[in-house]
């Protein structure tokens, strides 16, 4: 089958990079990058086809399918957790509606596929802390976590009712070099190694011993790609999939760090955004991931915080 991607929400965090390496894997010309906004010039994502999209404007969206003959969508605009909690109805907006937007395109047979993505914010304070199992309590207190349990029941249905091929992953935070995260929990993860490598002191917005799962961006891409690779027999999860790599607190993340930067100075000034971690999974069992489609992550801590502090460009 000749595959033809649409990557929705390219300039973000995951998509800047999902882009890249989609386009490595099946072609430059095989992968449109969308985004509300034009890249600026000389970004990578015009090494291929670009269309600027609000992935709220389903007319838009199916036309654009329609243009390029899309088979696969990977929808990743969506509002973060801390934004979420500022702009509450927007964000239930943004991350349903787009995500029924792609859902009935699905439905209508337009596309083979779909790539959703889900996070660990649909736990909730009575969720299990360590190793939260694929299936158990799940009762989110965060805008997003709501926005991203219903969306995973969604899946679900349209699954079980028209027969959709929606593929999702829980992330945990993640890690990246290339872009930055916006509005999210977990984003001092990343935040943090800018500050190391310029030699500068950090203020961490949540406290010491906040410990979440996360995970290193090469790793999430790989287990986007490696889900929406295989083989659909084997999946018996179709809300979505518990994956886990790392887990630390910003202590651990700043003692990791100190192995390469000794003097590296680490201020603690919890903000709203501690109670949301508060709420939230220390780490996740990925058993069934494992089992289904060999899910296994690559980058230990060390690996992790290494390769940032090299490739970063401060
Ligand atoms: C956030 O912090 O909101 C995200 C997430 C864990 O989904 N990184």
């Amino acid at each position: 089958m000749d595959r033809k991607a649409l990557i929705i929400g390219a300039s973000g965090q995951i998509g800047s990079e999902l882009v890249a390496t989609l386009r490595g894997r099946i072609g430059n010309q095989n992968v449109v990058a969308s985004d509300i906004k034009e890249p600026d010039n000389g970004s990578e994502l015009l090494n291929g086809p670009f269309e600027v999209l609000d992935v709220m404007n389903g007319e838009l969206l199916k036309a654009i399918v329609e243009k390029h003959q899309i088979t696969e969508v990977y929808l990743l605009a969506a509002l973060l957790s801390a934004t979420a909690e500022k702009k509450p109805m927007f964000a239930w907006q943004l991350n349903m509606d787009g995500l029924f937007n792609v859902l009935n395109l699905a439905k209508e047979g337009s596309l083979k596929k779909v790539f959703w993505p889900s996070s660990i914010a649909v736990f909730g304070p009575s969720s299990p802390k360590y190793l939260t199992p694929q299936v158990t309590v799940m009762e989110p207190t965060t805008v997003y976590g709501i926005s991203k349990l219903a969306g995973e029941r969604w899946c679900e249905y349209y699954h079980k009712q028209y027969g959709v091929d929606v593929r999702s992953i829980r992330y945990p935070g993640l890690i990246s070099t290339k872009s930055l995260p916006g509005g999210g929990t977990t984003d001092y993860a990343v935040d943090i190694f800018y500050k190391a490598k310029k030699g500068e002191e950090f203020t961490c917005f949540l406290s010491e011993e906040t410990a979440l799962p996360m995970m290193f961006m090469d790793d999430a891409i790989n287990a986007t790609l490696n889900l929406m690779e295989a083989d659909k027999s084997c999946l018996t999860i179709h809300s979505s999939y518990n994956v886990a790599s790392l887990s630390f607190s910003p202590r651990q993340l700043t003692e990791a760090i100190r192995h390469i930067i000794p003097n590296f100075v680490v201020h603690y000034k919890p903000d709203f955004r501690q109670a949301i971690a508060d709420t939230w999974p220390a780490s996740i069992d990925d058993t069934v991931a494992r089992k289904d489609w060999g899910w296994k992550a690559e980058y230990g801590l060390q690996k992790m915080v290494k390769e940032m502090l090299e490739k970063i460009s401060v």
